[in-house]
């Protein structure tokens, strides 16, 4: 099996995801710096792997893939069909249901508020972009929290694929430093998944 190959500066969180999960899958991977102040993105050679000029990008052998989500789903099909890529088809369109809300709901949501909080230099920064966010991610986080109430993971007792993107997520959610509702069965199912040895290197790093 030929080594992958991922670019991506670490600070991204749909980088994250690609990282968290080879390691979950035990692959053999190579990553290269890309992204924010690394550059490349923009580079023909990149941009021919990417042509969003974004960050991640997979290289398996001769086969190229971009969206975070979609490479999280690759890899878990290629390697972990029944396990992390359920088998079973509503229990997979579970997982897909739930990779599907982070990225297109409480990702949009949270955005603004973490660039406003975290990313922009301090004389950039609006305390009124937060409260709008936090107001629209606030209603999301108390959805997940009801969800993970009768569960261990987001698709019942076993991590799957699904556990991935949304504890990426919540780990730049509940990194964010500001005050927050209490949601213990959130907080609950993140510590497990930063238990994960698999999570080392990636939930366990500081938000820049
Ligand atoms: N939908 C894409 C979004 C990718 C994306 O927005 N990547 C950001 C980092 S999180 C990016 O490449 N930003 C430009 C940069 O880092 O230079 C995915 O999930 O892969």
């Amino acid at each position: 099996m030929s080594q992958l190959q991922i670019w991506g500066r670490m600070t991204s969180i749909n980088v994250k995801k690609v990282i968290w999960t080879s390691q979950e899958l035990g692959l053999d991977f190579e990553r290269h710096e890309a992204g924010g102040v690394h550059g490349v993105v923009k580079t023909p050679a990149y941009k021919s792997l990417n042509p969003n000029s974004q960050v991640p990008t997979l290289q398996d052998g001769d086969y190229v893939l971009w969206e975070s989500n979609v490479i999280t789903r690759y890899l878990c099909a290629k390697h972990s069909l029944g396990n992390l890529y359920p088998e079973h088809l509503q229990e997979r369109f579970d997982a897909e249901r739930w990779m599907e809300w982070q990225q297109t709901l409480v990702n949009p949501a949270s955005r603004s508020g973490f660039w406003h909080l975290v990313r922009l230099p301090a004389d950039q920064r609006d305390p009124t972009v937060v409260a709008q966010s936090n107001a629209a991610v606030e209603p999301l986080m108390a959805l997940l929290d009801a969800h993970l109430a009768n569960r261990s993971f987001m698709v019942g007792e076993r991590f799957t694929m699904a556990d991935i993107p949304l504890g990426c997520e919540v780990q730049r959610w509940l990194g964010m430093p500001q005050a927050r509702e209490k949601r213990p069965n959130i907080e609950r199912w993140f510590a497990s998944l930063l238990a994960r040895p698999a999570a080392k290197g990636v939930l366990d790093l500081a938000l820049a």
